[in-house]
């Protein structure tokens, strides 16, 4: 098979084409593609940890951390140093390759710069790739930020700019690709991607995929979340998404952007094994792993090395080589291998 020349110049009709195709067709192109770039049984590992929570100025409207609604959320303030050193060196130890950090803030402030530079580069000096989602940028604030040694920023276009609106109404699209920008120019990785399942048409998700598709550099990692329905947020109540239309924006975004790791992200909770697979089949290679999100629950740790065991799934080097290497920091019980299989919640 001929390797297809990397595009940025997407129209959202062609992109609706694809989301529009026969599953199988559909399928078949994106692990196609997928082949001829990566190993197709190799997923990366993240760990997620929010070290600042709630009370976000913010009003976007699938967020359990908008200070705006009642979600009986715990407010925590920005989170010591040390206690995030010592959250990252038991991501290390479960195998995760990259730690993410993040923060509901609208902005970092300037007083919070020194503490969010110290995480950077106490992190990145145990041997993990680091990540932050703070919010908007200032370029002073992305220089430091790279300076310190920060590898990856998390930022979501969330949805399409025609649908922005009414998710969100504190800030605009175009203050969201200001970041991107400022973060890209500061020389770190780009890591955005959206949410599916707030409602959108299938011509927001085509926009949302253009947008990322279509900027000068593809994200080197794109997030795509199900959305969460958070009790207290205006979403709580939003119409449960079809599967399959899930995996296909999974299957569209791995065509479309063939080299980034698209990450298999919230809403795993709430999905079957075979809902799982299918999305590995389609092209996601990226997962978090660990109990919690932010603020939200994930699957276990034992789920995830099952299902992984289950299908062949190995954690891309940077974090633990193979499978086994994650047992050990299983309780000894859950780690003997009948038991192990014995998945149950
Ligand atoms: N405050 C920063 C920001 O908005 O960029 C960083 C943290 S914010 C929680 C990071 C991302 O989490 C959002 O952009 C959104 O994509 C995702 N997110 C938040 N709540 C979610 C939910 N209920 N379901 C799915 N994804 C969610
Ligand atoms: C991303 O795209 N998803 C993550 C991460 N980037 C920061 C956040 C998901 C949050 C889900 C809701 C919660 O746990 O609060
Ligand atoms: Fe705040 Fe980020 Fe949540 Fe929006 S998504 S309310 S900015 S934490």
């Amino acid at each position: 098979m001929t390797m297809a020349v990397t595009r940025h110049d997407w129209t959202v009709d062609e992109i609706q084409t694809l989301l529009a195709k026969p599953l199988n067709d559909l399928l078949f192109e994106a692990q196609s593609v997928h082949r001829q770039h990566s190993d197709p049984n190799q997923v990366q590992i993240s760990r997620l940890l929010s070290i600042k929570t709630g009370a976000c100025p913010e009003d976007c409207k699938y967020c359990p951390q908008s200070a705006r609604y009642h979600t009986g959320l715990a407010t925590e303030q920005l989170v010591e140093v040390e206690k995030v050193l010592t959250e990252a060196r038991a991501a290390q130890a479960a195998g995760a390759s990259r730690f993410c950090m993040g923060a509901a803030w609208r902005n970092p402030r300037e007083r919070d710069m020194p503490y969010l530079l110290q995480m950077v580069k106490e992190v990145k000096a145990m041997g993990m790739e680091t990540c932050m989602t703070l919010g908007m940028l200032s370029v002073e604030q992305a220089q430091a930020l790279a300076e310190a040694g920060l590898d990856y920023y998390n930022h979501n276009l969330d949805t399409s700019p025609e649908f922005y609106g009414e998710i969100i109404s504190t800030r605009s699209y175009d203050d969201r690709l200001n970041t991107l920008d400022v973060v890209r120019q500061a020389g770190m990785k780009v890591c955005s991607g959206g949410i599916i399942g707030m409602g959108e048409q299938g011509k927001d998700r085509a926009g949302l995929l253009q947008q990322l598709a279509n900027l000068a550099v593809h994200p080197e990692s794109v997030p795509i979340n199900m959305l969460v329905k958070v009790a207290g947020t205006p979403m709580a109540e939003q119409a449960d998404l079809d599967p399959i239309e899930f995996v296909r924006v999974i299957a569209v975004a791995r065509i479309l952007m063939p080299t980034s790791h698209v990450r298999l992200s919230a809403g795993r909770e709430n999905m079957t094994d075979e809902l799982q697979a299918m999305c590995f089949f389609a092209g996601a290679n990226s997962i978090f792993y660990g109990c919690k999100l932010l603020t939200t629950a994930n699957p276990r740790e034992n789920d995830d090395m099952t299902l992984f065991e289950r299908l062949g799934i190995r954690p891309e080097a940077g974090g633990a080589k193979h499978i086994e290497q994650l047992k050990p920091v299983l309780p000894a019980a859950t780690a003997d291998s009948d038991l192990f299989y014995d998945a149950a919640r």
